[in-house]
C-alpha cells in the first residue's frame, strides 16, 4: 500500500488553517526570543529515525502474543509499511534489518523498492540469542562468550555473514547485542566470559569494512537474570576501545537499571567520541519497550539536551545511528511507531530551544534556579507546530495519526494482506 501525494494534499487542506494560526503565533514568539525558527525546522526535517524490521508486527511477551490484523508477512511488506510511515511523517527514512529474521531473497528488488520509497538501510543487527534451524551449535549457554570455541566461531561467522548482507544493501554499521550471561551465581567465570567476548568481537571487527562501524549494545539483565556479559556502558566502552576506532557504544534507553542517569552516560560517551547509536523506547520497570515518551518524556528531553550539545560541541563523535526499538502488545504497530516518531522529534525540538549560552552563564554563576528555569522554559513550550511545519515542508502530513486513521491505512492493509498474517521477529 502506498500513500499518494494527492491524499496527503487533500488531508493537509483540511488542517492547514489551524496549523497556520498556531505556527505563526509560536514562530513569532520564538523569533522574539532570538531563535532561528527556519534553522530548527530544517534540522527537524533532516533528523531521520530508522524503523526496525521487527517492530512492524504485534509484539508479545513470554506469556503470549496477540497478533494484529494485516501484519506484514514478508520483508517487502515490512518495507512497504516503513514507506507508509515515511510518507506520512517524513522522519522514518531508514529501516534496520535483523538477521536472520529478514534476509532479502532478491537484493536488487528490495533495494529498488526501498529506493522508490526514499528509505535507506541503516544498521544491520545480528542474532546469536536464538538457535537457528539446522545450526550445528546451540547458544543456550552463550555465543561470543561461550566456553566452547566452535560455538564462538559459529557466532563470529554469523556476524560476518550479517556484515556481508548489510554490505549488499548499503548499510554502514553492524549492531551486536549479546544475550550472553548467567542465570545463576557460579555458572560462568566473569573474566573468561568477558575475555572470550572481547576476542570474538575483535575477530568480527577484523571483517568490518573500512567505512563501517561496530555498535556494541549493553543491557543489565534479560534473558539472563544473574549476570550479563555486556551489562553496562562501561563494559561496552571497554570492548569498543579494545576493538578499535570503528567500534562504538550503543545506548538503548530501556537497558538501564532504575533511575540511571542516561543523559550523563550519553554526554560522557560523546565527549570521548564513542557514542555510536541509539535505540529509543520508554519504560516504567525495565526493558518494557513502550512507546517513546509515553512514560518519561522529561527524561527524554534531558537526553536530547545532551545530544544537541554533543552534536554541536563534540566533532570527535561521529553521526549517530538512530532507531526505535519498541514493541506493541496492544496498539496498532504503525500508530505506535508514529507516536514514537513524534515524541522523538518533540524532545529534539524542545532541546534545540534551550539557550545554551544563557545556560552556560547561569552555570558559571552557580545560579541553580536560573539553570532549571532555562531547561524547563524550553521543555514547557508546545513545539508541535514546528514539527507540523517540518513535515509540511518535506511533503508529509500535518497530523500523522489523524491522517493514518482518516485514510484508513490499516483497513487498506487488511484488504491487501488478509487478517491473519504474522510478522517475523520476537
Ligand atoms: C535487546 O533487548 C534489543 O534491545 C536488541 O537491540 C535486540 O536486537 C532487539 O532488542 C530486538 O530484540
Ligand atoms: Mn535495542
Amino acid at each position: 500500500m502506498r500513500i499518494d501525494k494527492e491524499h496527503i494534499l487533500n488531508y493537509n487542506k483540511s488542517a492547514i488553517e489551524n496549523h497556520n494560526e498556531s505556527f505563526d503565533f509560536l514562530s513569532s514568539k520564538l523569533s522574539k526570543q532570538g531563535h532561528d525558527v527556519n534553522d530548527i525546522i530544517s534540522r527537524l526535517a533532516e533528523f531521520q529515525i530508522a524503523i526496525p524490521s521487527w517492530a512492524l508486527g504485534a509484539g508479545g511477551t513470554r506469556f503470549g502474543r496477540f497478533s494484529f490484523f494485516g501484519e506484514p508477512s514478508s520483508l517487502e511488506q515490512k518495507i512497504e509499511d516503513v514507506g507508509v510511515l515515511h510518507s506520512l511523517t517524513q522522519t522514518a527514512g531508514a529501516v534496520s534489518l535483523h538477521i536472520p529474521w529478514d534476509i532479502p531473497s532478491d537484493y536488487n528488488a528490495i533495494k529498488e523498492q526501498a529506493d522508490s520509497l526514499n528509505i535507506k538501510f541503516d544498521s544491520v543487527n545480528s542474532n546469536t540469542f536464538q538457535d537457528q534451524k539446522d545450526a550445528k551449535e546451540s547458544y543456550k549457554y552463550g555465543s561470543l562468550s561461550n566456553v566452547n570455541q566452535s560455538i564462538r566461531d559459529q557466532a563470529i561467522q554469523h556476524n560476518l555473514d550479517v556484515i556481508n548482507i548489510g554490505n549488499k544493501l548499503g548499510s554502514k554499521s553492524l549492531t551486536v547485542w549479546l544475550a550472553d550471561g548467567a542465570c545463576f551465581p557460579g555458572q560462568n567465570n566473569f573474566q573468561t566470559a568477558f575475555q572470550n567476548t572481547e576476542d570474538s568481537l575483535k575477530a568480527i571487527y577484523k571483517g568490518l569494512p573500512d567505512d563501517w562501524k561496530l555498535l556494541i549494545e549493553y543491557k543489565p539483565y534479560e534473558p539472563n537474570f544473574y549476570s550479563t556479559v555486556i551489562q553496562d556502558w562501561g563494559a561496552s566502552l571497554m570492548l569498543a576501545n579494545a576493538c578499535g576506532k570503528k567500534a562504538y557504544t550503543l545506548v538503548d534507553l530501556g537497558h538501564h537499571l532504575p533511575n540511571s542517569n542516561i543523559e550523563q552516560i550519553v554526554s560522557i560517551l560523546q565527549l570521548k567520541g564513542k557514542l555510536g547509536g541509539f535505540h529509543f523506547n520508554d519504560s516504567k520497570y525495565g526493558d518494557d519497550d513502550l512507546t517513546v515518551g509515553s512514560i518519561k518524556p522529561y527524561a527524554l528531553f534531558l537526553i536530547f539536551n545532551e545530544l544537541v550539545y554533543g552534536m554541536a560541541n563534540n566533532p570527535q563523535n561521529p553521526d549517530l545511528a538512530w532507531m526505535i526499538d519498541a514493541s506493541h502488545n496492544v496498539k496498532d504497530p504503525l500508530e505506535d511507531l508514529i507516536q514514537s516518531l513524534e515524541a522523538i522529534q518533540e524532545a529534539y525540538a524542545k532541546a534545540m530551544l534551550i539557550d545554551q549560552a544563557a545556560l552556560k552563564a547561569a552555570q558559571s554563576n552557580n545560579d541553580v534556579v536560573k539553570c532549571q528555569e532555562i531547561l524547563q522554559g524550553a521543555y514547557r513550550t508546545d513545539v508541535r507546530p514546528l514539527l507540523e511545519k517540518a513535515r509540511l515542508n518535506s511533503g508529509g502530513v500535518l497530523s500523522p495519526i489523524n491522517a493514518y486513521r482518516a485514510l484508513d491505512v490499516r483497513g487498506g492493509l487488511i484488504k491487501e494482506r488478509g487478517k491473519n498474517t504474522v510478522a517475523t521477529g520476537l
